[in-house]
């Protein structure tokens, strides 16, 4: 957890509401209203309650979020987003802009948030943009196209108390094709393989972080698929990461960014490509493992051979097992990888905690 005393320390950003520096966090203040006790630091992922807080310290904690909201192109959806942010309760909001090219500029000055031009590729470069440009204790990250249901951001906050970054996880049965739901399957649950975690919703575009945190990860990579990177980065760090329940519906108009193939394809890529830069053990004894499937074949297809028809087929035994002492080699250098890797992630959370 980062410290109160490093917060007032920023250097980069524009304060919105009150100068920086003479910000308060409120986040000692919250962890004696909380209910339950702060659970193991030793759990880096863990699925919480949402704990209740009275409502003049959702007020006070309202006010040290600020709002990024990425946009490229969306005039038909960032005017009514922008009034439900602020109908939710929060008035720090930063629309970080592609160099939209329709009226997304116009719609967003009048109604009194920053707008500012991002620099860097993609949504990722729009977020480190927006990161480096606040000054609250914490950052609240949405898509501008209305997918997302501003109220949701207060389901957040209790958890700001005991955690560095919050997911929100989608409900998205209602607004999201089952090719879309599949693929986002596939990718959330490769990523928690690669990483041994156990996080909700890995490609999901609502999350809070502590604005410290969100500046010191680097996500410059990969700018096409910022979600992943941005969340690997923050288990690298070792940030305590928990998840909330979120609503999901449909785009309030305009084109999406993504295509659904070419997406998908990009987001497992990165997710190999960063699980080989920084889990490589673990990425390669979890290929190793892999092995165990052409074991089973090999060793099936013998067996039936051997019971059907009375044949031998030393071949496919030698081959089995061939696959099955390297599937165990690997299963076993995977097994200490992911141990070494979580006492690595304890001792570097005790040492931010120190
Ligand atoms: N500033 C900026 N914003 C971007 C860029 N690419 C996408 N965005 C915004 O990021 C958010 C997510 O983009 P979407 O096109 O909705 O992508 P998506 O949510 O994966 O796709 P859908 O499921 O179709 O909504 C939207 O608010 C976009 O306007 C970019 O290069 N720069
Ligand atoms: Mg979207």
């Amino acid at each position: 957890m980062i410290k109160n005393d490093q917060k007032s320390s920023l250097k980069e950003g524009v304060a919105y509401g009150s100068r920086q520096g003479e910000m308060t966090d409120f986040r000692d203040e919250v962890r004696a209203q909380l209910t339950e006790e702060p659970s193991s630091t030793l759990k880096p992922v863990a699925r919480t309650e949402v704990s209740v807080i009275p409502t003049d310290t959702i007020a006070k904690l309202r006010e040290q979020v600020t709002v990024v909201i990425p946009t490229l192109n969306e005039e038909e959806a960032i005017g009514t987003l922008i009034e439900e942010v602020k109908a939710a309760g929060y008035n720090n909001v930063l629309v970080v802009d592609g160099y939209s090219k329709d009226g997304t500029r116009k719609i967003v000055e009048p109604r009194g948030v920053r707008f500012i031009l991002q620099e860097g590729a993609g949504k990722a470069g729009a977020l480190a943009t927006g990161f480096r440009s606040i000054a609250t204790p914490y950052v609240a990250v949405m898509d501008g196209d209305g997918s997302y249901v501003p109220s949701d951001m207060d389901r957040f906050l209790p958890s700001l108390a005991r955690f560095d970054f919050i997911k929100g996880v989608r409900n998205w049965k209602e607004s999201m094709s089952r090719t879309h739901r599949f693929g986002n399957y596939i990718i959330t649950t490769t990523f928690n393989l690669l990483f041994g975690t156990n996080i909700g919703d890995i490609c999901s575009g609502m999350y809070m972080i502590d604005a410290e945190l969100a500046r010191q990860l680097d996500f410059s990579k990969h700018p096409l698929t910022a979600e992943q990177e941005i969340i690997a980065q923050a288990v690298l760090a070792s940030a305590k990461i928990t998840s909330v329940p979120i609503n999901y519906r449909k785009r309030f108009g305009g084109k999406s960014k993504t295509h659904t193939w070419r997406q998908g394809f990009r987001d497992l890529v990165t997710n190999f490509d960063l699980a080989r830069t920084h889990n490589p053990i673990l990425l390669f004894s979890f290929l190793a493992t892999l092995a165990i499937l052409p074991a089973l074949f090999f060793l099936g297809y013998a067996l039936f051979q051997f019971l059907a028809h009375g044949n031998f087929h030393g071949g496919y035994v030698l081959a089995g097992l061939s696959f099955l002492v390297l599937g165990a080699q690997g299963f076993t250098v995977a097994t200490i990888a992911s141990m070494l890797r979580r006492i690595e992630r304890r001792l570097l959370q005790a040492q931010r905690q120190s």
